[in-house]
């Protein structure tokens, strides 16, 4: 059986996106794979956070993977930091990357635009960290958002170069981008990525908002002005982005939403998709809540924890031999 590794940071409330282009893969795949998904609460550290916070983020991401359909028996779900091998290896992960090559980080690159306050080294070395948390458990895939791809091809690059400097050691893994969905956009500003630290909430589905507010800014998502509904990314993002959402939440093929479109109007497009998202939080909700009392959050990670560990320690035992640590 293959094996799949994931995870996302507790930075925030989860949106729309996050489903779409990364947990709705995660619940498809765990059938097939050996599945290693897991909490990346050390890489919420590379921008201000406080403790509070910190630990609600982390519970409920937590009850939301489970209420999207992760299921503990199928899947290896734990907390980062509950391994301390992930700080081990991101260290010496750190110390294999070129000071250039993370320059080049996209993701860095815009967040030093946006924010020019406050930037910390961590949120420069982070790709080496994910690297490490990816490298520990040997994946075939890593599937993410296009935007995650770069760090992937890092990590191949450091697996590469590891494996050449000392002798074979990780497996190199490939990023698995999904078809529909890669990147779902802001619905006010549909050149953006829709994100958790946007500002305009309007643009911005988070999986815990109110479902009648989800569904009215649905309603008022930016379209165009051609009026004719056609999947045009380029020329018309904004609808386009309603019908991935659309496709994305039923498995119906873009194109069969574009044929059933024909001759009818973008309001029929946009209270379709948003009844559709309507439903899609209430019932997510129901399960959130219900995970959320049952109090079973803990058992579930010191679980994930005691079966990621035994893979996690035995690489890194390898990793400290090769480099020259263990004497
Ligand atoms: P931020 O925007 O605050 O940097 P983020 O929403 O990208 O955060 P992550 O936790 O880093 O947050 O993302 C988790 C996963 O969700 C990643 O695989 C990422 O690619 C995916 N993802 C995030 N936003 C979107 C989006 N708008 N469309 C598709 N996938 C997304
Ligand atoms: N950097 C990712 C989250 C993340 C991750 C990982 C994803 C941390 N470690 C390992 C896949 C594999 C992000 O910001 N979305």
């Amino acid at each position: 059986m293959k094996t799949m590794l994931s995870g996302i940071k507790p930075t925030g409330r989860l949106t729309l996106g996050n489903y779409i282009g990364a947990i709705r893969e995660f619940v498809k795949y765990q059938d097939e794979y050996e599945m290693f998904i897991f909490i990346a609460n050390e890489h919420a550290l590379t921008v201000p956070i406080q403790a509070s916070e910190l630990r609600k983020n982390t519970k409920d991401l937590i009850a939301l993977y489970l209420a999207c359909g992760l299921d503990p028996e199928k899947c290896t779900i734990f907390l980062q930091s509950d391994i301390a091998a992930h700080a081990q290896l991101g260290w010496i992960m750190t110390c294999m990357s070129g000071y250039g090559e993370l320059q080049r980080m996209t993701q860095f690159k815009d967040k030093m635009a946006k924010q020019e306050t406050g930037i910390t080294a961590g949120l420069f070395t982070y790709p080496p960290l994910m690297s490490a948390d990816i490298l520990l458990y040997d994946p075939d895939y890593v599937p993410v958002g296009v935007d995650q791809k770069q760090h992937v091809e890092l990590t191949r690059d450091l697996a590469e170069r590891f494996n050449k400097r000392y002798s074979d050691t990780f497996k190199v893994p490939e990023p698995l981008v999904t078809k529909v969905g890669a990147k779902i956009f802001d619905l006010q500003d549909p050149t953006k990525k829709m994100s958790k630290s946007d500002t305009n909430p309007k643009g911005c589905i988070d999986l815990l908002d109110n479902p009648a507010t989800a569904r009215n800014k649905i309603k008022s998502a930016v379209t165009d002005s051609l009026g004719e509904i056609r999947f045009d990314p380029e020329n018309q993002p904004g609808l386009a982005n309603l019908i991935t959402i659309l496709s994305a939440l039923t498995d119906e093929p873009i194109e069969s939403i574009v044929e059933r479109y024909q001759g009818k109007g973008y309001g029929e497009l946009k209270k379709e998709t948003g009844d559709v998202v309507f439903n899609f939080l209430t019932d997510l909700q129901a399960r959130y809540q219900d995970i959320t009392s049952s109090g079973k959050i803990n058992e579930i990670l010191n679980e994930g924890a005691q079966k990621a560990s035994k893979v996690a320690n035995k690489k890194i035992a390898k990793v400290y031999r090769k480099v020259g640590l263990t004497i």
